[in-house]
């Protein structure tokens, strides 16, 4: 099947928004409701192991807090918690505190003038995205994406399939005619479970220790002319970078169909 659409994860793939862009907004959201919280860079990193601000704030109050009484119901407390963490970070975002990762741009460029479809699987908060992409890329790269799934559309975050099947419905594609682009173990358990055979992995700073030995190519960055990305694992057959040109390989072999 030929490809059609690239998919692509937000946090960690499209920019490195973690560590000083959520982690910084929960730090400020709890200062905001008078509690001493405070998720250190090396904390963050195990507080990732659960996808969703909210779920991650959840984890953290049972695992590091369990005698802390939130004085309402939970869900209502974290919910709160998790509105102000988006307000700090929507507004650490338009003060352009976060960069697109260094090709994005491009690769996004050449998959649509020759009209690959763009999509867009998140666990992230939908007003996150947009705001990334108007803020970090141009206030015309949201309308650049036919389909961007994100947050609580879904019942069940990454690493459930869920968010990628619900881009794929969007799409109205099958799973052979996309390559997913991930960061994080998690992300790709997500997109291989949606049935997404071929996942680039660019891995980011929280995720270059995870296991991606089931992606079908792993690098550290997108790179572009005169910036080698570095293969981790797999094979990019000799490209300097990846471009549209290198995707279409990885996709042609892994679903062992002719490149054309
Ligand atoms: C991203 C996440 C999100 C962000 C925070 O994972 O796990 O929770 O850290 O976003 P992925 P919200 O890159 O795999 O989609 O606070 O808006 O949930
Ligand atoms: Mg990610």
């Amino acid at each position: 099947m030929d490809l059609a659409a690239l998919i692509f994860d937000v946090d960690g793939t499209l920019a490195d928004t973690e560590r000083d862009g959520h982690r910084p907004a929960f730090n400020a959201a709890f200062a905001d409701a008078g509690l001493d919280w405070s998720w250190s860079v090396e904390l963050y990193g195990q507080l990732l192991e659960v996808t969703g601000g909210k779920e991650r704030i959840r984890y953290y109050m049972e695992r590091f807090r369990p005698d802390f009484e939130p004085g309402q119901d939970l869900a209502g407390f974290i919910a709160d918690l998790h509105r102000r963490k988006t307000e700090h970070y929507l507004r650490m975002l338009r003060a352009g505190a976060i960069p697109l990762r260094p090709g994005v741009l491009r690769l996004l460029r050449e998959a649509r003038d020759v009209g690959i479809r763009l999509a867009i699987a998140t666990t992230t908060t939908p007003g996150n995205v947009t705001a990334l992409l108007e803020c970090s890329g141009g206030p015309d790269l949201p309308s650049w994406f036919e389909v961007i799934a994100a947050g609580d559309i879904v019942p069940a975050k990454k690493p459930s399939p869920d968010i990628y099947q619900a881009a794929l419905d969007q799409l109205g594609l099958p799973a052979d005619a996309c390559v997913a682009v991930e960061d994080s173990a998690n992300g790709l358990r997500s997109a291989l479970a949606a049935d997404i055979r071929t996942v680039l992995v660019v891995v980011s700073s929280y995720t270059q220790r995870e296991d991606f030995s089931s992606a079908t190519l792993v690098v550290d960055e997108f790179g572009g002319p005169g910036a080698p990305a570095h293969v981790l694992h797999g094979t990019m057959d000799g490209a300097d970078y990846v471009d549209l040109a290198a995707l279409r390989a990885l996709h042609s072999r892994a679903c062992g169909t002719a490149i054309r």
